[in-house]
């Protein structure tokens, strides 16, 4: 854990080391306006959007304490979880996985079923992303390397028919988890958001109350496009939570709390390399102390 915290940390330097030049780390006095102003600059360079920029210095600027702490307390609480995982009571829980290609799903379904199995449960995967073959033999390699199954039919197969065959299969045979990967691209836009209703549709068919929970995956160093991404998906879909990946590169971690805030949505899980380990539990407290500098207080 202490090296995925680190390669965390090392991803959001660039944040980190723009707002050390800002905020005063030593310092307990108020800041002056003009030097709100600059934080509120800061926050934006990092990626969390000018309203969140502006509501984090409003809120920040109105508690009694040194400004790099009272910063820290406020964004906290704009990025930590309440909801907890939905889980079935008795059976199977069915994750479905989303979200644009390319960000992640894939890599994430193995840092999944790696994470599951090291917990002892039983994991089933859907090979629903019938768009690609290769999409099919790169799952096949995770799910083998984690330790779990998948389920799989023929090039260009009905995605939602894949889906449907994973649960029966997951129910009859007793796994634990069951995980459906998709599609990121189909033909065309609507293509794919139908495609993504209807998989949704026949997974509640098979097994109603499931899927207990839709993760849409996130490409941290998109900037503000995962904003309209998740915007997009969120409705068709019926979203629950986020998974952040690429946080270990040139992401500059804002888009982060800018997701929390704006969809109210729990960030689940965040990516930190291309590993099977590379999968951390989402830390509020952790998360915002990597993208802050670090205070006088901290090093005490
Ligand atoms: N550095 C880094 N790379 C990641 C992370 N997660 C995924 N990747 C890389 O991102 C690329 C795309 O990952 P996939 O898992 O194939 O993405 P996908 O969403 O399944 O893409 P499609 O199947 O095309 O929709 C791969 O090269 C992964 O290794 C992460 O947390 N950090
Ligand atoms: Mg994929």
């Amino acid at each position: 854990m202490a090296s995925l915290f680190s390669r965390l940390t090392k991803g959001l330097s660039r944040s980190r080391d723009t707002l050390a030049q800002i905020l005063p780390t030593k310092s307990e006095k108020p800041l002056s306006e003009s030097e709100w102003m600059d934080v509120e600059d800061g926050l934006i360079m990092a990626d969390c959007g000018a309203d969140l920029a502006m509501d984090l210095v409003a809120k920040a600027k109105k508690e009694r304490r040194d400004p790099l702490a009272s910063l820290k307390q406020v964004m906290i609480a704009k990025v930590e979880t309440h909801a907890p995982i939905k889980h079935p009571d008795s059976g199977p829980f069915v994750l479905l996985v989303i979200g644009v290609n390319g960000t992640g799903k894939t890599t994430t379904i193995g840092k999944l079923a790696t994470m599951f199995a090291s917990e002892g449960k039983s994991v089933l995967v859907g090979a629903a992303d019938t768009f690609r073959a290769a999409a099919v033999e790169q799952l096949a390699v995770w799910v083998e390397r984690a330790g779990a199954d998948m389920i799989r039919q023929h090039d260009g197969a009905d995605p939602a028919s894949v889906a449907f065959d994973t649960v029966q299969r997951g129910i009859s045979r007793c796994y634990d988890v069951i995980i459906i990967d998709t599609a990121g691209r189909v033909q065309t836009d609507r293509g794919l958001m139908d495609e993504l209703a209807k998989v949704r549709r026949v997974i509640t068919k098979a097994y109603p109350h499931a899927p207990h929970e839709v993760w849409q995956v996130v490409d941290g160093g998109t900037g503000q496009n995962a904003v309209v991404q998740v915007e997009k998906f969120r409705d068709v879909a019926g979203t629950t939570g986020l998974i952040v990946t690429k946080l270990d590169g040139t992401a500059k971690g804002g888009i982060v709390l800018q997701l929390a805030d704006k969809f109210g949505l729990p960030i689940r899980y965040i990516g930190v390399g291309e590993t099977l380990e590379d999968l951390m539990p989402f830390d509020a407290e952790a998360f915002v102390s990597s993208l802050l500098p670090e205070s006088n207080q901290d090093k005490e």
